[in-house]
């Protein structure tokens, strides 16, 4: 149980209308979940996509759960199988799923179902540009995101890719829920700084939970 009196409880931070930080939100699990994602890798490995655009994404993916996103030649798409190794998609644990639908419940979002999990691995100088969440058929589901390991710089921008960001510090145990009238903001992550992280090593970590079907 969270000790909500304690002085390092976790604490949320309104980011923009139908978007939040839930700080710390993960912390207490962190270590039963970076076991996860590596239980999860063992079945189906990082790896670093190449963009429609033919460029290799600096940051390694993976997924679990019934669809995963992934990139390549043809484009950007949810999917049941990967379509470097042909298998499955390794079911999404029991743990992760909990830990989204509470988070989206406390965030405002009641019934939140993923269906999709994807899983980024950051390593120094790693860093995603900036874009939208819009291969999801359901645009009304939110998107729970948990920040784990090193830290990183998220910029949360507006409606078109030339609008001003925010930046916002994602630390270890960070989550951010985000739908309604956010769900199509452009954000992204700059550049990650080398470290080492007690659980983490040289990495960071961030799981995504969407719906990708109705
Ligand atoms: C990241 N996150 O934190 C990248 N997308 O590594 C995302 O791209 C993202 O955090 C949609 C909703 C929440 C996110
Ligand atoms: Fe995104």
């Amino acid at each position: 149980m969270l000790d909500l009196f304690s002085e390092d409880a976790p604490w949320s931070e309104p980011l923009a209308d139908g978007a939040v930080i839930l700080r710390r939100r993960a912390r207490d699990e962190s270590e039963a979940l970076i076991t996860l994602i590596n239980d999860v890798a063992a079945q189906n490995p990082f790896y670093h996509r190449i963009t429609p655009g033919g460029h290799r994404m600096s940051v390694a993916m993976t997924n679990c759960g019934d669809f995963g996103w992934s990139s390549d030649s043809r484009g950007y798409r949810y999917s049941e199988q990967d379509s470097a190794s042909g298998k499955r998609w390794p079911p999404m644990p029991d743990r992760f799923r909990a830990l989204a639908v509470s988070c989206a419940q406390e965030a405002g979002f009641t019934g939140f179902s993923p269906d999709a999990c994807l899983i980024n691995r950051y390593e120094p100088g790693a860093k995603l540009t900036l874009h939208q969440d819009k291969d999801e058929q359901d645009l009304k589901a939110p998107i729970v995101s948990v920040s784990l390991g090193l830290p990183a710089v998220f910029q949360f921008g507006g409606f078109e890719r030339g609008d001003a960001t925010q930046r916002v510090l994602l630390e270890h145990g960070d989550v951010v829920v985000w739908g309604g009238p956010s769900r199509l903001r452009y954000h992204g992550i700059l550049p990650l700084k080398p470290g080492v992280h007690p659980l983490a090593g040289a990495f960071r970590f961030n799981l995504t939970f969407r719906r990708a079907f109705r």
